[in-house]
């Protein structure tokens, strides 16, 4: 009686497996970079994105999905499942002459979904390090690597600060093109000679339309309605990213595979615009994004900065929909591992926690704080509706914001509430006495020259003394702020 209990168990055990195994989805995630909150059809109607739409339509919309204020940041989040300040990243990008990259250390979703059956590929931007083999993506989970290394490059040249910088796995790639339709053909060919029978993880890592802000002739015509010569050419950006993710699309569709494609679509961070006050990380003189309502861009650690259009869409499996659950790009490492049943299992513990149930069934989200930003100088944390900013650098300066009410962070209501101040201010506290050093400044501190140009800020208090009215043709982008605290 006991054997037989046994034997039903294991079968029963045995056939879960293979139903799981067999549903396992592909997973295709697909990554803009620098892409602005307003700068889809479905959220913005002035730039036309068919392809993006359509995959948005029938998917579930997150409209409270938090990344990193830059992009090598938000990249390490995703593929760790970790706050970038745990492993020194949190400090802007991993620029072209960065000697470091992702700790070798850091399990990544890539080796996580290989160990677990899961054919792996990486097109696009990797941006995790490249001055030494182990960094590259071929060496952290991917079979496969197509794109840039370091990032930051021309798009049609594909070369950066330190030169070419285009490659087929691990040798330098000579194709000629503009990077954002080589990534789309790559992707869609990626997928045409997949072996469908095996799940697939496919990361798309556009490098597009961050700047500089550059389309060939027949992207720019396309949206010829609109009359500023930048937004203009920023637009046909997008046109080209939508025309790859079109690509996509019909090879997923030829393929037979779409049914089963679990589909994550997400900016790496907001689109890069002149900040309200000049100067400053990720700070653009003419940026072609918008933002629509959230204030500042790239690099901010305000809403502009660091919220950005998200959507997941699986379409055998989820009716579309959305989803005001607060969730952090790092939950999407144990959410897509929970959905590929990968183990999650590991030696350093994860920050990102399964949304699986707040995406697809309307629960509330399992967080009740996103840490948006520990650093040396600068500081955030989303908890319920407030969020908390610290500037640290003298002189220093906190700001708080009911984000449901005030989505545009204009009033501060910091003096206001002291003890919610207190409270997230402590919490804040907390991450920081975790925080790694980081990497980018250590760099710096060890430099001999300082070529590289950093800034501790954007400080308001500093920046809106200072304001320099020629580089900002708003009038109000120069005002100082009224809540600027008494001298
Ligand atoms: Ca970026």
């Amino acid at each position: 009686m006991v054997v037989r209990s046994v034997l039903a168990t294991l079968l029963f055990t045995c056939l879960c497996a293979v139903v799981q195994a067999a549903d396992r989805p592909h997973i295709v995630v697909l990554m803009p970079d620098d892409l602005g909150w307003q700068d889809l059809g479905y959220l913005g109607k002035e730039i036309r994105t068919p392809h993006i739409d359509a995959f948005a339509d029938g998917g579930i919309r997150l409209n409270q999905f938090y990344v990193q204020a830059q992009s090598s940041q938000t990249r390490a989040a995703l593929m760790t499942g970790r706050y970038p300040m745990r492993y020194g990243l949190q400090t802007l990008s991993i620029g072209p002459r960065s000697a470091y990259g992702l700790p070798v250390e850091e399990r990544t979703l890539a080796q996580a979904l290989k160990e677990s059956g899961y054919r792996t590929a990486f097109v696009g931007k990797w941006q995790l390090g490249h001055a030494k083999p182990e960094f590259r993506p071929t060496r952290r989970g991917f079979d496969r690597f197509y794109g840039t290394l370091a990032g930051e490059i021309d798009h049609v040249r594909k070369a950066g600060a330190v030169g070419p910088d285009w490659w087929r796995d691990e040798k330098p790639s000579k194709d000629i093109g503009y990077d954002t339709t080589l990534i789309g053909r790559e992707a869609a060919a990626v997928i045409a000679k997949h072996d469908a029978s095996q799940p697939l993880f496919l990361f798309v890592s556009f490098n597009a339309p961050a700047a500089p802000i550059q389309a060939p002739k027949e992207f720019v015509d396309r949206n010829a309605h609109i009359r500023d010569e930048t937004r203009r050419t920023y637009a046909g950006m997008v046109t080209a990213l939508d025309d790859a993710v079109g690509e996509i699309t019909t090879a997923l569709a030829k393929k037979g595979m779409a049914a089963n494609t679990l589909v994550v679509f997400h900016s790496d961070n907001g689109g890069a615009v002149p900040h309200k006050y000049p100067t400053g990380d990720g700070d653009v003189a003419r940026g072609g994004a918008d933002n629509g309502p959230y204030r500042d861009g790239q690099g901010s650690l305000h809403e502009g900065g660091v919220r950005v259009p998200a959507f997941i869409k699986w379409a055998g499996r989820l009716d579309g929909g959305y989803s005001n659950a607060l969730i952090h790009v790092t939950d999407l490492y144990p959410t897509l591992l929970h959905i590929a049943g990968a183990k999650l299992e590991q030696r350093k513990a994860l920050d990102g926690v399964d949304q699986w149930s707040a995406i697809t069934e309307s629960k509330p989200s399992p967080r009740e704080e996103i840490p948006i930003a520990v650093e040396d100088h600068r500081a955030a944390i989303r908890v319920g509706d407030w969020k908390l900013i610290l500037f640290t650098t003298l002189p220093a300066r906190v700001e708080l914001y009911d984000i449901p009410h005030d989505q545009g962070e204009e009033d501060n209501a910091a003096d206001r509430n002291p003890t919610i101040v207190q409270d997230l201010g402590a919490r804040l506290q907390k991450y920081a006495w975790d925080m790694a050093p980081s990497k980018h400044l250590d760099e710096l501190r060890r430099a001999r020259t300082a070529d590289l140009p950093f800034v501790l800020g954007p400080n308001p208090i500093r920046h809106g003394a200072t304001a320099d009215a020629d580089s900002r043709k708003d009038p109000s982008l120069t005002v100082e702020r009224a809540d600027r605290p008494k001298q």
